[in-house]
């Protein structure tokens, strides 16, 4: 895994989210993306060569929206870049860990991802992203 890519936050105003982060870190979110399959509305901030997510949800069967009602705004996952999505995969399975999709997804923000049940991972939900490219267009 070559570095965090970023930290995820669930917060329940992605609007008021924004504006409170846009007053802490000094700049703008650099994009803001809805992610259907993932039911979420999404805000990037640069920091460095990290980045932050803030995330809402979009309806009651959203992982954030389910997140909140249990634990309240908070850090949500933890983003780990990698080169090759589908091999690490394949070695954390074999390494037993339980993967929530059997297939990378598209995420936010051109990636394809893949989260690690957070049980296996001592309480942090821990994605895998690798940056989309070309030949993954038709995934
Ligand atoms: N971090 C740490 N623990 C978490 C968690 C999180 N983000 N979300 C849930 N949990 C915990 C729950 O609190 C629960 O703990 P307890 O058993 O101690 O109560 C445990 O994990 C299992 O929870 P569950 O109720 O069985 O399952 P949920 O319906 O809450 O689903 C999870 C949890 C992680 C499997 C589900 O949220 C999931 O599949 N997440 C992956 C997809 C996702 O998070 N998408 C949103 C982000 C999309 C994006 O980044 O673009």
């Amino acid at each position: 895994m070559n570095k965090i890519e970023h930290v995820g936050i669930a917060v329940k105003s992605l609007k008021t989210a924004i504006a409170q982060y846009e007053k802490l870190m000094g700049v703008s979110s650099y994009k803001q993306e809805h992610v259907a399959s993932e039911q979420v509305n999404t805000a990037f901030f640069k920091v460095g060569v990290n980045k932050i997510e803030l995330l809402e949800g979009t309806g009651p069967d959203s992982a954030i929206t389910k997140y909140l009602e249990k634990r309240g705004e908070g850090i949500h996952h933890i983003a780990m870049d990698v080169d090759d999505i589908y091999a690490q995969m394949r070695r954390l399975q074999e390494e037993g860990f339980v993967l929530l999709s059997q297939t990378p997804k598209r995420g936010a923000d051109n990636k394809l991802i893949c989260f690690v049940h957070p049980k296996d991972t001592h309480g942090v939900l821990i994605e895998l992203c690798q940056e989309l490219k070309e030949r993954d267009n038709d995934k």
